[in-house]
């Protein structure tokens, strides 16, 4: 029987205790990797007035040791907290830190610090030097909103660049300052990026180059040149995170979006993952030529108090550009391969007959690996959609949920169920006619998760970009870990993530099943499911 782990994940970055939210500083550096995040050292809520880095290092991206904090909340310049920012390896080895500090005022400022012995393989120690704060907050802006350095990147003039989002005026833009030492900086006039008027506060960007649409590998973020895209992320406050391909002019610090017809309102952007995941950052990673990402996912039950820690990061996904140019697929990074133990599957060509369920049994499903390809034989079942619903695909997900009959789908898996499958989380497709042509929602319904009363159990939804038609299958991969439902539909180019809470977890153990819930067969021409081993995070877990 698995251990009920107090809700805590198995592969996941966590903490040993307390609250953690965003990803800091991701780096490379040395053989190894480096993890900071926004750490309150003093409980398990957002520390108001509190925050530190803490700091974990890796060789895998999957096995962490804690490390100590790097910046704890000690300077006038940083005395009210450390909040996020990115790291930079300079010219010559030292490795450099861009944050955010709170200052004795409650002023946002934007602070460096130095890896005080770039030699000691685990960077414990960091050191801010006296001329911080080394952009201190603009006359311009508004609402005590100036902060979330991205990582710098070098120009081909030899000035570093280092974007900051900013309240200006009302307006949440992205500045970009200027430096030749890394220490004096200076504002560049023009905002890389400028809102629409309704939009005032943005939170942790990330800019950065791309390799030629199609390919998977990752560009250093000062590789620059002819026919290089990039990149620009923006978290919308409070909300989600959105991006947008483009042109960036590295002579004018400007950018230009390859889809101007979504406008300035990063809302309006492409959504980075279609469930619950806050505000991403992403690193070279020089070691496998790959650019990797970490978001932080929150909990959704309001009950980090109890647990004694709060928040998770998603488990770190490679990414890069799809053939379009314009969307970006992300996928786990290989190395979770190294954890996979047991292998289960489905015999090739399975058929779930219409609102049938097949179990995948045999390995502890709480913390697994699951992929699938559905088969679709016969379209002619799917619903004809109602076009109110083209611009909502959540509110879509919201009203279908995964439990009633449909056309063509639901189908797909139930995960986290309990025996009774009183609980479970449906993650699913369901395929509609639109104006002579098809169109697939991907769903991952949370309404039965948990029998816990009082906790946030919504529907996600996203459409999905395949020719269903033309291709007759749809693929799902689904990484399941006690508390969160990660699932990447269409080889990674739509992704969802759930924090869920069932209560047999705490008594009994999860199944697995493959469903489908429509009026027609389906067919499993592929599933495969990988029972994980529990990685070492932190040394925490040990309820
Ligand atoms: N979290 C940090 C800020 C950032 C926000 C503070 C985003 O720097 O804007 O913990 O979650």
């Amino acid at each position: 029987l698995e251990h009920p782990r107090n809700g805590r994940t198995a592969y996941h970055f966590q903490p040993a205790k307390f609250w953690q939210n965003d990803p800091n500083g991701p780096l490379y550096h040395n053989g190894m990797y480096h993890f900071f995040y926004q750490y309150n050292p003093h409980g398990a809520t957002w520390g108001d007035g509190t925050l530190s880095w803490g700091h974990s290092v890796s060789g895998d991206l999957v096995n962490w040791a804690d490390v100590g904090n790097a910046l704890d909340p000690t300077s006038p310049f940083d005395a009210n907290g450390c909040w996020s920012g990115s790291a930079t390896v300079l010219p010559g080895g030292r490795p450099a830190i861009l944050y955010t500090g709170i200052d004795a005022n409650r002023v946002q400022v934007q602070n460096v610090a130095f890896a005080k012995n770039p030699a000691d393989p685990l960077l414990r120690e960091w050191e801010k030097p006296d001329c911080n704060p080394v952009m201190p907050m603009p006359a311009d802006v508004t609402g005590n909103n100036f902060r979330d350095p991205t990582e710098a990147w070098l120009g081909r003039d030899g000035l570093w660049r280092v974007g900051v989002v900013a309240e200006v005026g009302g307006v949440g833009s992205l500045l970009v300052y200027r430096s030749a030492d890394f220490l004096r900086w200076e504002r560049n006039a023009a905002p890389l990026h400028a809102s629409s008027r309704d939009v005032p506060v943005l939170e942790c960007p990330d800019l950065f180059p791309m390799a030629p649409p199609g390919a998977a590998e990752g560009l250093d973020v000062s590789a620059s040149g002819a026919g290089v895209l990039h990149v620009l992320k923006l978290t919308d406050f409070a909300k989600e995170d959105h991006y947008m391909v483009g042109r960036y002019d590295d002579v004018e610090d400007t950018f230009v979006s390859a889809e101007p017809e979504r406008g300035d309102d990063p809302g309006n952007w492409r959504r980075l993952d279609h469930g619950h995941l806050y505000a991403s950052k992403s690193f070279y990673d020089a070691r496998k030529k790959r650019r990797v990402l970490w978001a932080w996912v929150d909990e959704n039950d309001g009950g980090g108090v109890a647990r004694g820690w709060a928040g998770i990061q998603a488990f770190p996904r490679a990414i890069w550009l799809d053939a379009d140019g314009k969307r970006l697929v992300q996928w786990p990074i290989e190395e979770i391969e190294t954890l996979r133990r047991k292998r289960v599957g489905l015999q090739w060509a399975t058929e779930v007959e219409a609102g049938g369920r097949k179990e995948v049994a045999g390995i502890v499903s709480s913390q697994a690996d699951v992929q699938a390809v559905f088969e679709i034989p016969n379209l002619e079942e799917a619903e004809t959609l109602d076009p109110k619903w083209l611009q909502d695909p959540k509110g879509l997900a919201a009203e279908m949920g995964a439990s009633g009959r449909g056309g063509v789908g639901p189908f797909g898996l139930l995960v986290l169920a309990s025996g009774d499958l009183e609980e479970h989380t449906a993650v699913f497709f369901r395929v509609f006619k639109h104006d002579g042509k098809f169109k697939v929602l991907m769903c991952t319904d949370l309404t039965r998760s948990s029998r816990k009363e009082g906790i946030n159990k919504p529907s996600y939804g996203a459409f999905l970009d395949v020719d269903v038609e033309k291709e007759r299958s749809i693929s799902l991969r689904t990484l399941i870990d006690h508390t969160v439902v990660e699932s990447f539909g269409d080889g990674g180019r739509a992704c969802m993530t759930a924090r869920v809470y069932p209560e047999h977890a705490a008594t009994g153990s999860s199944r697995l099943y493959a469903f489908n819930y429509g009026a027609g067969a389906v067919k499993v021409s592929k599933l495969e499911a990988w029972e994980l081993a529990t990685a070492a995070v932190n040394g925490g877990g040990h309820f």
